[in-house]
């Protein structure tokens, strides 16, 4: 199994990034390239450090890591919405887009820095030797001041996301209510390039679609200008339409803050008011986000100032925090595990949408279908909550599901059928990672605190400092 991980891996490496497939998806991905380098440091803690520079490279001046960097040698139809779409050299220019590389606009979940300190754990000496910290430090740093100060739109201080593909899970029915405000794009304006690889009835709509070139294009013609504090029911002056606080964003982007914490620790500095940072943060998610009632983590729609009353599994990622109320995270295990996600019952992976929701489609991307990549991150999450025999049940399933499937991007919940594309960049390097013993300490170094916490009421993760 590693073997052919590794041919995967091989195979989509492009020299500098790899991408996450060849047909589907010809370009580097934000928060693929993340996930490719946890599992790529067990092949090659080079090209895992490479994966990551060359990422860092295309950041904006602002802070913002584009969601994808396009390839100038791959054909332009080859992938929509294309760089001629994104123009970001020029619409992007007053937001500080590179002018020597072309990428979109908008961003993805920040598990870069989590991915740096995995990717410096797996060869310290390596990392040291080529001052792979000391270069990437200030870029992280820029990245989540970009979030946590120009994507704080709802003013409470968590980031929000201005288009579905920011959030990663494009297609999930939480996005359906803020996106009807949203007028389509019309069908004649773009070509989908989408539909050459994939199934129409697995993808989108074309009435989503539409959705989702306004909104981008509208984001463009605003020149990728952020309007943040507005608050809730913002109208006009340039604040987009859709703006969404998401659980798993966010939870990504806390688990970050730790991992940079430890990096600054790494360089010679304390780190303690970044674990400070991400524990305030861990407390305004659970404010915010969490529904007691639902025993679980919601998207509040900021324009509205509503919860969003969809059961996706963004709502469940949380359990990756290490400072989590004791009870939230044994109501997520339980949410994790009762009917609305059934593991351990009727499904195989965690579903990434509700089981009896109205929208369930076992098949249809991001709107039931699991995906390996919110699976591993749950695995941690259980194993970081000292719940080893379910985390090892899961890696079991994820394991055989991946390699039965082909490293597909997504599969049935159910049956564990292969959907989307195959030779998945990251179901390949999940699952290598999944293959390596990680030391118990690195659960803890994955997002625990390593100061005595003045601010978490949570869990005891891992073994910290
Ligand atoms: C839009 C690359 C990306 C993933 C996303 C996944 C899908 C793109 C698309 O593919 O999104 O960014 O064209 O559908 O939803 O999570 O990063 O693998």
């Amino acid at each position: 199994m590693h073997q052919r991980a590794a041919q995967v891996l091989h195979d989509n490496w492009t020299g500098t990034s790899t991408v996450p497939s060849h047909g589907l998806y010809p370009h580097q991905w934000s928060w693929d390239s993340a996930f490719i380098a946890i599992g790529l440091r067990h092949l090659s803690p080079l090209r895992a450090q490479i994966e990551l520079e060359t990422l860092l490279d295309a950041q904006w001046g602002d802070g913002r890591i584009p969601h994808i960097v396009f390839n100038p040698s791959v054909p332009l139809d080859a992938y929509f919405p294309s760089p001629d779409f994104w123009r970001s050299s020029t619409a992007g220019h007053a937001a500080g887009a590179p002018r020597t590389v072309q990428t979109s606009g908008i961003v993805q979940p920040p598990v870069h820095a989590l991915a740096a300190w995995l990717v410096h754990l797996s060869d310290p000496g390596l990392s040291r030797a080529r001052s792979f910290l000391p270069r990437i430090y200030p870029r992280l740093a820029a990245w989540h001041r970009y979030l946590l100060h120009r994507r704080d739109l709802g003013g409470g201080g968590l980031a929000s996301v201005v288009h579905p593909w920011e959030q990663g899970m494009d297609n999930a029915p939480s996005w359906d209510t803020p996106l009807s405000r949203v007028t389509p794009a019309p069908a004649h304006s773009f070509r989908r390039a989408d539909l050459d690889h994939g199934a129409a009835e697995d993808r989108p709509t074309d009435l989503d679609y539409g959705r989702y070139v306004r909104l981008a294009a509208d984001y463009r013609d605003g020149e990728y200008r952020d309007v943040p504090g507005e608050g809730y029911g913002g109208d006009g002056d340039g604040a987009s339409e859709f703006a969404v606080e998401d659980p798993a964003f966010n939870a990504l982007l806390i688990a970050s803050e730790h991992a940079l914490a430890r990096i600054a620790q790494e360089l010679g500095a304390t780190g303690t008011a970044r674990h400070i940072r991400a524990e305030r943060l861990t407390a305004a998610l659970v404010d915010r986000l969490w529904d007691p009632a639902e025993g679980m983590f919601f998207c509040r729609d900021v324009r509205t100032g509503e919860l969003i009353p969809e059961r996706g599994v963004s709502g469940l990622i949380p359990l990756l925090l290490p400072t989590l109320p004791r009870d939230i995270a044994a109501t997520l295990v339980r949410t994790t595990y009762g009917p609305h996600f059934g593991l351990g019952d009727s499904t195989r992976l965690v579903p990434s949408y509700d089981l009896t929701g109205d929208a369930f489609d076992p098949h249809r991307y991001w709107r039931g279908p699991a995906w390996f990549n919110t699976n591993w991150l749950l695995e941690r999450g259980l194993r970081l909550h000292g719940e080893h025999a379910r985390a090892e049940a899961l890696r079991t399933e994820l394991l055989d599901t991946a390699d039965t499937s082909g490293f597909a991007e997504y599969v049935d919940p159910f049956t564990g059928e292969a959907c989307g594309a195959l030779g998945f960049s990251w179901t390949a390097a999940l699952t290598l990672d999944l293959l390596h013993d990680v030391p118990d300490a690195e659960y803890g170094q994955l997002t625990h605190s390593a100061h005595d916490s003045k601010l978490g009421t949570g869990a005891k993760g891992g073994n910290g400092a």
